[in-house]
């Protein structure tokens, strides 16, 4: 990877915290996915469980039933497409459907076999850091240090990926930006997001819409969050990270063409080969 990609948000899901049931529809989120490929994503990222925090699990058939025919159609045409899941049957289906990237959330925690499948397919991974889960994330969530502990849980788990037969240069880290955070670990992680970079791995970050964005500004409306979105991203650049997860394509490319060329950085608007 050799220049910042962007990779937009297609949530297949009733309960999804910024546009939850928008994109329910297969039809619909196949519109919505082709939409934000015309803005520029080099990346769809397509998730039918909702990470939210409080949120319940949702079982695979009925995440299969959701994202595959949206992996379906989107696959093959333009971005690459990812797959938003935990779970080893649902990346199974999307891979097989001509999705090429996994994006756990759990890190390979929750279902530790998904680290096989993408050594065997030799599928690219992103791993996240949450604290927990989903349901009890935000209760409290507490660190010593954060940002040292979160480096060390990626390392750790890097490490895991390895071992299990998947390519260095196939995994992506993330800081996982709001899993198991306050709104001051989240700033903490953007302000010393160097440290995570310097692991050696591409970073993707994921500030989209989140509600420390809200905290900081009063603004209850997600949708209504891109200022704080924008202002996330382009430090999230200027501190080394490689791929920004965002539900608002144009907007955010826009805002990262100008701050890569202020920074001298390459960015350029191709798709990902
Ligand atoms: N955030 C969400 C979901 N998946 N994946 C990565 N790698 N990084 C993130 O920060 C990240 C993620 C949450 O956002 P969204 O998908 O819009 O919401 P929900 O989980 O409610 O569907």
């Amino acid at each position: 990877m050799n220049r910042p990609l962007l990779m937009g948000v297609v949530n297949v899901t009733p309960d999804s915290f910024s546009d939850g049931g928008l994109f329910l529809d297969p039809g619909v989120a196949i519109e919505h996915g082709r939409g934000l490929a015309a803005e520029g994503a080099d990346i769809l990222d397509v998730g039918g469980e909702s990470t939210r925090p409080g949120a319940e699990p949702v079982g695979a058939d009925e995440e299969i039933r959701r994202v595959l025919p949206v992996v379906e159609r989107l696959s093959g045409h333009g971005p690459v497409v990812s797959i938003d899941t935990t779970k080893l049957a649902v990346a199974r289906a999307a891979l097989d459907a001509g999705a090429r990237i996994v994006n756990d959330v759990s890190a390979f925690r929750f279902e530790p076999e998904l680290a096989g499948l993408v050594a065997d397919t030799g599928s690219d991974c992103c791993l996240m850091h949450m604290l927990g889960e989903p349901r009890t994330m935000q209760e409290d969530p507490r660190y010593e240090d954060v940002v040292s502990e979160v480096k060390s849980f990626l390392e750790e788990r890097l490490a895991f990926s390895t071992g299990e037969g998947i390519a260095e240069q196939r995994v992506w880290l993330d800081p996982g930006i709001g899993f198991g955070k306050t709104v001051e670990h989240n700033l903490e992680l953007l302000r010393r997001l160097d440290e995570i970079v310097a692991i050696g791995r591409p970073v993707v970050v994921g500030t989209s819409r989140k509600s420390f964005l809200g905290r900081l500004t009063g603004e209850t409306d997600p949708g209504e969050r891109l200022p704080g979105t924008i202002a996330t991203n382009v430090i999230a650049l200027a501190r080394g990270a490689s791929v920004f997860r965002v539900h608002d394509v144009a907007p955010v490319k826009d805002a990262l063409t100008v701050a890569a060329a202020t920074l001298g950085a390459r960015w350029t608007s191709t798709t990902m080969s």
